[in-house]
C-alpha cells in the first residue's frame, strides 16, 4: 500500500469528572486522530497519546504533530508500504515513540482492514474478552469521602481491579481506607515518579494491604531507586514511564528494578514494539498488563486487542468509554460483568462516527 492522504483531527473531549494525577489535573482530553487513506481508497485511524503539555513524557501534542508531518510521514511517504516496515523506516529518528505509535496505528489498521483481519486477530489474541481494571484519579478536593464515592461506583459496576492514583500526602491513608472497605478487591497503586529514594521506607508502608504491585513511584531514570525498593518491598515493583523499548525492558527486568510490566503502546512507539516486549516478558515470566493514556474508542479498541495477547495476566487499565467520557468518539466500550468484548471486525473493528468528530473537532492539519 502506498499513502495518498493524511489528516490530523484535534479535538477537545469533555471529561465527566477531573482526572487528577501526582502530575497534571485533566478536564478535558486532548485528542489526536490520525486518519490516513491508502491508494486503494481505504482508511485507517490511529491515536497520538501524547497529552496538551510534557509531563508524562517528553511528548506532546503540538510537537508530535509537528514530528510527524516535518520528520515520521515523509519516511513514509512515497514508499510501498508493508505495516511491519513501519518500526524500521521510522527508526531513524530519535524518541518521540507516541508520535510514530498514532502513525503505525493508523497504517496497521489500514492495511488490516485490507486484509479483512481483525487488529487482535493479527497481534495474536487468544481470548474474545479482556478483563478490565480501572485508573482513580487524586480527588480534585483532597477528600477521603469522594475517593470512597468513586470507587464505590466503580465496584458497583463490575471493575475487576483498582488502581489507585497517590502522591507524597495521599498514599498510605487512602490505600487503607480502600482495602478495609474492600478486603479482597485486586488493589494497586500509582506514583507517576512523585516519589525519591528518601520515601522508600515510608512506602513500604504500603506492603500490610497485599497490593497487586506499586507502579512508577520513582523518577524514570533512577534505576538503581527501583531495584533497591523492589529488594526493600513485598508489593512487586512495576514500571510505567521507565519502559521504553523491548531492550531496556529486558534490562530492567533482568537488573531486578522491575517485576511486572504495564505495556502502553504509545509510550515504547508502537504495537510492535508492545508485542515485542510482551513475548519477552512471557518468555521470562514476567506478568504484564495493558496501561491506559485516557484514549477515545480508536486507541481504547487497539489497547483491547493487546489485552488480549497471552501474556497479559494481569487486568488492564482499559476501562470502559464512560470512566472517562459521555459522548465518545467511535460507538463506546461498554463493560459487561467486569469485561470488554475484543473488537472482531476488519482493523481496529471502529471508527469515528463523523457527526461527534465534527461537532468536537478543533483543529484540523492537512499533513499530506
Ligand atoms: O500513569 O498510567 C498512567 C493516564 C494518563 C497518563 C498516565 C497514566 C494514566 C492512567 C490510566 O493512570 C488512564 C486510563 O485509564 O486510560
Ligand atoms: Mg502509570
Amino acid at each position: 500500500m502506498r499513502i495518498e492522504r493524511v489528516v490530523v483531527h484535534r479535538a477537545a473531549l469533555p471529561l465527566v469528572r477531573p482526572f487528577r494525577t501526582s502530575f497534571m489535573v485533566e478536564l478535558h482530553k486532548d485528542v489526536v486522530l490520525v486518519e490516513l487513506t491508502t491508494d486503494d481508497g481505504v482508511t485507517g485511524w490511529g491515536e497520538c497519546v501524547a497529552m496538551t503539555a510534557p509531563l508524562y513524557s517528553h511528548e506532546y501534542n503540538d510537537g508530535a504533530i509537528e514530528v510527524m508531518r516535518e520528520f515520521l510521514l515523509p519516511r513514509l511517504l512515497g514508499v510501498d508500504l508493508e505495516l511491519e516496515d513501519v518500526p524500521a523506516l521510522l527508526g531513524p529518528v530519535r524518541g518521540h515513540p507516541m508520535a510514530k505509535g498514532a502513525l503505525e496505528l493508523a497504517v496497521a489498521d489500514a492495511a488490516l482492514r485490507m486484509r479483512g483481519q481483525s487488529f487482535a486477530s493479527y497481534l495474536g489474541s487468544v481470548r474474545d474478552q479482556v478483563d478490565c481494571g480501572v485508573s482513580v484519579g487524586i480527588p480534585a478536593d483532597d477528600s477521603i469521602d469522594t475517593l470512597v464515592a468513586e470507587v464505590d461506583g466503580y465496584v458497583a459496576e463490575g471493575y475487576q481491579r483498582i488502581k489507585l492514583k497517590i502522591q507524597p500526602g495521599w498514599d498510605v491513608v487512602p490505600t487503607r481506607v480502600i482495602r478495609e472497605r474492600y478486603p479482597d478487591v485486586p488493589l494497586q497503586v500509582d506514583a507517576n515518579q512523585a516519589y525519591g529514594r528518601a520515601d522508600i521506607e515510608h512506602l513500604a508502608g504500603l506492603d500490610e494491604f497485599g497490593l497487586l504491585l506499586i507502579e512508577q513511584p520513582l523518577h524514570e531514570d533512577d534505576v538503581l531507586g527501583h531495584k533497591l525498593m523492589a529488594e526493600r518491598m513485598q508489593t512487586p515493583m512495576c514500571l510505567d514511564e521507565s519502559v521504553l523499548s523491548a531492550e531496556n525492558a529486558e534490562f530492567l527486568i533482568d537488573y531486578g528494578a522491575c517485576e511486572v510490566v504495564n505495556i502502553k503502546a504509545g509510550r515504547v512507539g508502537g504495537y510492535l514494539s508492545a508485542k515485542a516486549i510482551h513475548d519477552l516478558a512471557l518468555a521470562r515470566s514476567v506478568p504484564v498488563w495493558c496501561g491506559g493514556m485516557v484514549e477515545t474508542g480508536i486507541g481504547r479498541a487497539a489497547n483491547i486487542a493487546l489485552a488480549s495477547l497471552p501474556g497479559f495476566t494481569l487486568p488492564g487499565d482499559t476501562s470502559g468509554s464512560d470512566r472517562f467520557f459521555t459522548r465518545d468518539v467511535t460507538e463506546p466500550f461498554v463493560l459487561v460483568d467486569g469485561r470488554i468484548d475484543v473488537p472482531t471486525g476488519p482493523g481496529l473493528g471502529v471508527a469515528p462516527l463523523p457527526e461527534v468528530l465534527e461537532e468536537l473537532t478543533v483543529a484540523r492539519h492537512v499533513l499530506a
